[in-house]
């Protein structure tokens, strides 16, 4: 069956870190890739550029992927698509007056939710929240489960992945980061892994961990700044390289044996990488964020070494991930961890993707 495109408006209010931007700007082009008409309106396009250097910051409206991108504060001039879809990402609150002029033009009102492994989401998923200007309202929320929304995933983003594996490591990382070639001049040995956590990571116990083993480890470090306590010890070679844009996030990833990961966006697409991650959350009030872990530790059924290191890292226990991380790198336990990444990596890839799912959803609910 032939639908008619959909216009999509999609706000986009940064909290902090690349996140919320990096997750709206997934969503929206992959809107756009399935023949949707859309808007994001961001308030922070400086964010967005670092996540995508082609975009300009102070431009009025351009487009890029088939995404208008638009600065925030224009909404509040601008009337809503008619007939279409308003997408509040994270509870991020539409300007009033866009939202008033809402009622009365047959929009469909979506509030995406963050990421969660909690099973409360499942019955969550898709309520209606009744709103008092009477424009229809519905929770979406992403999620691990055919319950859920789905996490996003490009249709060849596996086949990328796969394709990538056979060329080789070195050349690919050189291609990547623009670093010369004896930076990645990697022995057949060697455990390149990948570092991207929040300032209070346990760092100490890392690089303890790591320096100590006995085969030689290349530790990759985008960003801006090298956290102090890491240095060339040992067998271990610390890269600070400049971070990435998105379109190419994926390809750093599957460089990677493992990959240190935080937040939603680079969680999802670590687990799409298929090799071993472990996961950083977003810090949250009351520790919420601790239950939010258990539940993710949970439905990922990692091996027992695994899990045990992805708790240390997250309780910022320096002597614990010393201990834990070289337990989870020996074998039995570090095969048995490749095997359970892919093997979840391959179970999440039968469910249709965020996008997919949001898309049928808004067709039946318009
Ligand atoms: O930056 P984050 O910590 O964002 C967080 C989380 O989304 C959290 O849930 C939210 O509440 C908070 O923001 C406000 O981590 P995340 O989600 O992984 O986003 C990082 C983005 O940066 C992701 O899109 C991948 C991208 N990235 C690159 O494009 N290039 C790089 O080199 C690196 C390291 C990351």
């Amino acid at each position: 069956m032939i639908h008619p495109a959909l216009s999509f408006d999609l706000f986009c209010r940064v909290v902090d870190n690349f996140g919320d931007a990096g997750v709206c700007w997934r969503l929206a082009q992959r809107l756009a890739a399935l023949g949707q008409s859309v808007r994001l309106w961001i308030d922070r396009p400086a964010v967005l550029a670092r996540l995508l250097p082609a975009l300009d910051e102070q431009a009025a409206k351009q487009t890029l992927d088939g995404v208008q991108i638009r600065p925030w504060h224009q909404a509040e001039h601008t009337a809503p698509p008619q007939g279409g879809v308003v997408i509040e990402a994270f509870a991020c609150n539409l300007p009033a007056t866009y939202q008033a002029a809402m009622a009365g033009r047959g929009c469909l009102w979506i509030n995406l939710e963050y990421l969660s492994a909690e099973p409360w989401v499942e019955g969550c998923h898709g309520l209606p929240s009744p709103q008092a200007n009477g424009v229809p309202k519905f929770f979406f929320f992403p999620g691990f489960t055919p319950a859920t929304g789905g996490l996003l995933r490009e249709p060849d983003l596996l086949v990328r992945h796969e394709a990538a594996q056979a060329q080789d490591r070195s050349a690919r990382l050189h291609a990547l980061t623009g670093l010369s070639d004896a930076r990645f001049a990697l022995d057949g040995n060697e455990l390149v892994i990948l570092l991207f956590c929040y300032a209070d990571a346990p760092l100490a116990g890392l690089q303890a961990a790591l320096a100590g083993l006995e085969r030689p480890v290349r530790l990759l470090v985008p960003g801006d700044r090298l956290p102090a306590v890491l240095r060339d010890q040992g067998g271990l070679r610390i890269v600070p390289m400049p971070f990435v844009p998105q379109a190419r996030f994926d390809e750093l990833l599957g460089c990677c044996d493992l990959n240190f990961v935080r937040g939603e966006d680079s969680l999802v697409r670590a687990i799409w990488a298929g090799a071993p991650l472990v996961w950083q959350v977003y810090r949250q009030a009351g520790d919420a964020h601790l239950d939010k872990l258990e539940a993710w530790l949970d439905r990922a059924d990692w091996p027992p070494l695994a899990a045990e290191l992805i708790r240390a890292w997250n309780r910022q226990d320096d002597d614990a991930v010393a201990s834990a991380l070289p337990a989870a790198l020996q074998e039995p336990a570090w095969s048995g961890w490749r095997t359970r990444s892919r093997a979840w990596r391959a179970e999440q890839a039968t469910r249709p993707d965020l996008a997919r799912n949001l898309l049928d959803f808004c067709r039946q609910h318009l």
